[in-house]
C-alpha cells in the first residue's frame, strides 16, 4: 500500500453544536471549538472533522443546508471559521468540513425556485414527478420515517422525492448542470484551504430504479435501502468528484459509506479510488433490523469482535479502512459494546484499547475520549433527533408501551452522542453560561475533563497512551501498517488479535468479562505497552487477565 501523510494520524470529529459555547447562547460554536485547540493538540487529535456549519434550518441539525457557501450564525462567521482553519494549521492540525450533498434543505433557493417553477432549470436539480396520486410513484419509506414522496409546496400535482426529512430534498445527480454547481462549491471550500471532507450519506446519490418492491412493514412500505441494491453507476458521480476536486487539491476524504457491495470496495478506497478512507460500519450495523428499532438486538462482547474481525479482512489490503466505536448518529460506544452495566474506567479503557489498535485510520468522536455514556430519559419530549422520534412511534405503534419505547431511545437514540461535552463538574458541564440547546448528561459531575486531566489513571490518559503509543517511532509501522491476525478467535469473551510487521509482533490481548481468566500465549511477553489496570501476569506460555483487562505487549 502506497503510504501517505494521514495513515499515521488521529482523527477526530466535532459535533459543533454541543462542543464548546463561547458566548452563552446555549449553542456551541466556532470561536468555542478555536479556544479549544490547544486541548485537541495535547489529547494528540490530528484531523478534525466538523459536522455541518453551513447556513441551515436545523431540521436535521445542519445535515439539511440552505446555503452551501455561508456559516449558520448560531456557530459563527466565515471569519472564525478562516480563524480556526489558520490557528488548526498553526498546531499541524487538519480541518475537514461535513460534505452534504445528497440533499439539500428545502429552504435552499434551488428547491425554492423548483417550488417556483418544477418544469424550469431548477426543477430538474431534484426529483419532482407530475401526478395526482403519489401512490403511483414508488413505494419506498424515507429513512425517518414515512413515504419518501412528498407534496411540492404551492402545487397539488408535483410531489418530489426525499430519502431522508421531508425538509431534505435529494439533489438530482443525473443533472451534469447541478453536478457542476456541486464540483463549483466543492473546490470553493477546497480553495479557501480546508484539507478536506467527509462525505455525508454518499451512497444515496445514485438510486435504484423508481418502481415498488415488496412491503416490508404494515404501511406498505420498503426501506429506502432496498433501492440501493438494484443501483448501478454510481462511480460515474465519485470519480468525477474525485478528479474534478479532490485529486486536484490532494484531499483527504472519508466516505460515509453503507449498503456497499463486497466487489465495490476496491473502486471506493483502493489505489485511486473515489475516497482517501471510509468508515468501517461493520460493528454498527450489527443487530440492526428493518422492521424498527424494537427489533435490534443487543451486541455480546463475542458478536463485536467477530463484526471487527469481519471488517478487517474485508478491507484489508484493499484500503486504509476508518475505525470507530461511535459517531453523532450513534448511542455511544461504551453503552453499547460494554455489558449493561459493566461500564468502567477499566472496561472503557479495554475497549479503546481494542479498536484503537486495529489496522485503519483511529476516530475518536467528541467526549468518547472521557468514556461519555448513554443518557437516561424520562420523555419523549427531551429528545430533540427527528429519527429517534420516528422510531419511538413506530415501536408505539408497534404495541410497545411508552416505556418500553423510549428505552428504545435511551438505548439507540443519536441524542446520546448529541448532549453537551463534559467539561468540568460546573453547571451545564461548563458548556455553556446559558441555557444548554440539549441538557447535559447528568453525570457529568463524575465524568468530565477537569477530573479526568487532574487523573493519571483516568479514561483521557488512556487515550493519551494509546494514541502516543500508535505513533511512537519505535511501533508506529507495526501498528500502522502492520498485518492484522485474530488471535483466539472461538475463545468465548477473549478479544485478542496480533499486529506484526518486520518480522516483529504486537499483541493486544483483552478479557471481555468480569471474571478473571488465563489464555495460552504465542510466545513469552518481551515487553509489555500497556495495560488498563494492575500487573501483567504472565510466563512463557500463558497470561492470566484480570476481568476487562487489556494488555497490549511486544512478544
Ligand atoms: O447519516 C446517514 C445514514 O444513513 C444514517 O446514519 C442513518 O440512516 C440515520 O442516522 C438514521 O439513524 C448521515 C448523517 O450522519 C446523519 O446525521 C444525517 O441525519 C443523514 O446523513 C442525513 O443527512
Ligand atoms: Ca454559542
Amino acid at each position: 500500500m502506497e503510504k501517505k501523510w494521514w495513515h499515521g494520524k488521529t482523527a477526530y470529529q466535532i459535533y459543533p453544536k454541543s462542543f464548546y459555547d463561547s458566548n452563552g447562547d446555549g449553542i456551541g460554536d466556532l470561536p468555542g471549538i478555536i479556544s479549544k485547540l490547544d486541548y485537541l493538540k495535547e489529547l494528540g487529535a490530528d484531523i478534525i472533522w466538523l459536522s455541518p456549519i453551513y447556513v441551515s434550518p436545523l431540521a436535521d441539525e445542519g445535515y439539511d443546508i440552505a446555503d452551501y457557501y455561508a456559516i449558520d450564525p448560531r456557530f459563527g462567521t466565515m471569519d472564525d471559521l478562516d480563524r480556526l482553519i489558520d490557528e488548526a494549521h498553526k498546531r499541524g492540525q487538519y480541518i475537514i468540513m461535513d460534505l452534504v450533498v445528497n440533499h439539500c434543505s428545502d429552504e435552499h433557493e434551488w428547491f425554492k425556485k423548483a417550488c417556483d417553477d418544477p418544469e424550469g432549470k431548477y426543477g430538474k436539480y431534484f426529483f419532482i414527478e407530475k401526478t395526482n396520486d403519489p401512490k403511483s410513484l414508488c413505494n419506498w419509506r424515507s429513512y425517518f420515517g414515512g413515504s419518501v414522496w412528498e407534496k411540492l409546496p404551492g402545487h397539488d400535482d408535483y410531489y418530489y422525492l426525499h430519502l431522508f426529512h421531508k425538509k431534505q430534498p435529494d439533489l438530482n445527480w443525473e443533472n451534469p448542470e447541478m453536478r457542476e454547481d456541486i464540483y463549483r462549491m466543492v473546490n470553493w471550500w477546497l480553495d479557501k484551504g480546508i484539507d478536506g471532507f467527509r462525505l455525508d450519506a454518499i451512497i444515496n446519490i445514485k438510486k435504484g430504479p423508481f418502481v415498488n418492491y415488496p412491503p416490508d412493514r404494515d404501511d406498505g412500505l420498503v426501506r429506502a435501502t432496498r433501492q440501493l441494491e438494484d443501483a448501478r453507476g454510481i462511480g460515474e458521480f465519485l470519480g468525477e468528484l474525485r478528479d474534478r476536486c479532490f485529486a486536484p487539491h490532494k484531499a483527504f476524504t472519508v466516505g460515509e459509506v453503507f449498503n456497499l457491495r463486497d466487489d465495490e470496495i476496491k473502486d471506493f478506497i483502493g489505489g485511486n479510488g473515489y475516497f482517501s478512507s471510509m468508515f468501517d460500519f461493520t460493528p454498527t450495523i450489527f443487530g440492526q433490523d428493518d422492521r424498527g428499532w424494537q427489533y435490534f438486538k443487543d451486541v455480546t462482547p463475542d458478536d463485536y469482535k467477530h463484526c471487527v474481525f469481519k471488517g478487517q479482512k474485508e478491507y484489508d489490503d484493499i484500503g486504509f479502512v476508518s475505525n470507530l466505536i461511535e459517531n453523532h448518529d450513534e448511542p455511544r460506544g461504551v453503552s453499547r459494546y460494554i455489558p449493561e452495566g459493566d461500564q468502567s474506567p477499566t472496561s472503557k479503557k479495554m475497549l479503546a484499547a481494542l479498536y484503537f489498535l486495529t489496522k485503519g485510520l483511529p476516530w475518536i468522536y467528541q467526549g468518547q475520549e472521557l468514556g461519555m455514556e448513554n443518557v437516561k430519559l424520562k420523555s419523549i419530549d427531551q429528545v430533540d433527533d427527528i429519527s429517534s422520534i420516528d422510531a419511538y412511534k413506530v415501536a408505539i405503534a408497534d404495541g410497545f408501551s411508552e416505556a418500553d419505547a423510549l428505552h428504545l431511545i435511551e438505548k439507540h437514540g443519536r441524542d446520546n452522542a448529541r448532549t453537551p461535552f463534559q467539561w468540568n463538574a460546573e453547571a451545564n458541564a461548563g458548556f455553556t453560561t446559558g441555557k444548554p440547546w440539549l441538557a447535559p448528561n447528568p453525570n457529568y459531575t463524575e465524568i468530565n475533563l477537569s477530573a479526568e486531566e487532574a487523573d493519571t489513571d483516568s479514561v483521557l490518559n488512556f487515550y493519551k497512551k494509546l494514541i502516543q503509543l500508535r505513533k511512537n517511532p519505535e511501533y508506529s509501522e507495526i501498528f500502522v501498517y502492520g498485518d492484522f491476525s485474530p488471535y483466539l478467535p472461538d475463545v468465548h469473551n477473549c478479544f485478542a488479535y496480533t499486529r506484526s510487521n518486520g518480522g516483529r509482533t504486537i499483541l493486544v490481548i483483552a478479557n471481555y468479562q468480569n471474571e478473571k481468566k488465563t489464555y495460552p500465549l504465542l510466545g513469552t511477553v518481551k515487553k509489555v505497552l500497556l495495560t488498563n489496570t494492575g500487573a501483567v501476569n504472565s510466563d512463557s506460555d500463558s497470561i492470566t487477565l484480570d476481568g476487562y483487562q487489556v494488555v497490549v505487549a511486544e512478544i
